[in-house]
């Protein structure tokens, strides 16, 4: 791809960039739930849907039921033995062989790294497109199950409430004591970054990650479409699509600016509260405003760093797995939330198939999806439609 055609994608689809719809206000004077509220009522009606005393409108057999569905927790709720395994789990992955084909991806070291590279391969597809968070929710449902079936993990995969931390660095998420996710990269001086129309700051990192499970963590992929200083010289790939081995440290400039304002709670309940149209929903959630840059790519950039900040690479980043088990959750507090409209919002599908062209093919519902050597045995190009619940289709788990 050339410079200025990767640059329109990244804006596209880490969402910084504005557009006529999202000039309108998230905000709206009769909106006063909080997300705990909007938390509490979306669990009580799913739990509804899955006791069959509720329609959602969809199927689903007698396997996913009370007994059986996984909850999925805000990482910093997890006990410590519970962190511990999820963090052991990746790290295990980190060390198992690939299974792509061998030569094809020399960077793929890894399992780990089967999964980095499938999401390099979709990103076009994937991102400010219809299946956007139904490919995601599949995703990170296959990266959980490796987990669980390959690394012998105990739990579920965790989130990160992205409202609930007003200082990142010492969260529970990235404080750099063993529970955690690692610590903030050591800081070095470098700048901030303009992308469309937010400019970022730099935050109080911005080097490698030396504390916590993931310290001196090796990356090998990419960088494809880096976000940091280019005075901090991270090596370039070997490979022009990013494929070949790159072997550097993981680095992070996690920083406050967007718990400030895009990620404050009060505003992801507006969001939630203020979109009753999946298209409307979805574009909101991954495009700026004047007022604020989107809330998907605020996570993201809350993170930052390399490979946190490449849209195509930002899987081998750790904590890119709860970042995007929040905005599933989001998606799932949205379609559950309202008892009347559980039918409704459930089936929602709208937009088109390719990031770059807002006039691409429509997505369908009855599209498959794909997830290649990342997907579990016998489950890849399940169709958006079975991606509708979180306990229907392949799925069976909910948000606490
Ligand atoms: C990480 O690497 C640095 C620099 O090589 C080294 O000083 C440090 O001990 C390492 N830390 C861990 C936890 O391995
Ligand atoms: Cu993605």
């Amino acid at each position: 791809m050339a410079g200025g055609t990767v640059l329109n994608a990244l804006v596209a689809a880490l969402c910084l960039f504005s557009s006529p719809s999202a000039a309108v206000p998230f905000f709206s004077k009769r909106q006063t739930l909080t997300t705990e509220t909007i938390q509490a009522q979306a669990l009580a009606n799913a739990q509804k849907v899955l006791a069959g005393t509720l329609s959602d409108g969809l199927t689903r057999g007698a396997g996913c039921n009370k007994d059986t569905v996984a909850i999925r927790k805000e990482f910093g709720d997890m006990t410590k033995e519970e962190r511990v395994d999820y963090t052991r789990a990746v790290k295990c992955l980190l060390n198992k062989p690939s299974k792509l084909p061998a030569g094809k991806y020399p960077g793929a070291k890894s399992r780990y790294d089967d999964f980095v590279v499938v999401h390099m391969n979709m990103t076009p597809s994937v991102h400010a497109t219809a299946n956007f968070m139904h490919w995601h929710r599949y995703y990170i449902w296959a990266y959980e199950t490796a987990l669980k079936t390959e690394c012998d993990y105990k739990y579920y995969q965790p989130y990160w409430n992205w409202g609930k931390y007003a200082d990142l660095p010492t969260s529970p998420i990235f404080n750099g004591d063993e529970y955690s996710m690692g610590g903030n990269g050591e800081y070095v001086a470098h700048k901030g970054t303009s992308i469309g129309m937010t400019t970022i700051p730099a935050g109080p990192g911005g080097g490698c990650v030396r504390t916590g499970p993931f310290a001196n963590l090796t990356i090998h992929l990419g960088p494809l479409m880096s976000t940091m200083d280019p005075a901090l010289k991270i090596p370039s790939n070997p490979n022009p699509q990013g494929y070949g081995d790159n072997p550097r440290c993981l680095r992070r400039d996690v920083n406050n600016f967007f718990v400030k304002n895009a990620l404050l709670a009060t505003t992801l309940a507006s969001h939630i509260t203020s979109n009753a149209a999946i298209g409307k929903f979805q574009d909101t959630l991954q495009t700026d405003t004047a007022q604020r840059s989107s809330i998907h790519g605020s996570g993201h950039f809350s993170i930052w760093g390399d490979p946190g900040g490449d849209v195509y690479v930002s899987p081998a980043e750790p904590v890119f797995w709860l970042h995007h088990g929040q905005l599933d959750r989001h998606w799932w507090m949205w379609a559950n939330y309202l008892e009347k409209e559980v039918k409704t919002r459930t089936s929602q599908y709208e937009g088109g198939t390719n990031w770059q062209n807002p006039n691409s093919a429509r997505g369908k519902p009855t599209d498959p999806q794909w997830l290649d050597v990342a997907a579990p045995t016998g489950k890849n190009g399940i169709p958006s439609n079975q991606m509708f619940s979180t306990t229907s289709g392949p799925f069976c788990y909910l948000y606490q």
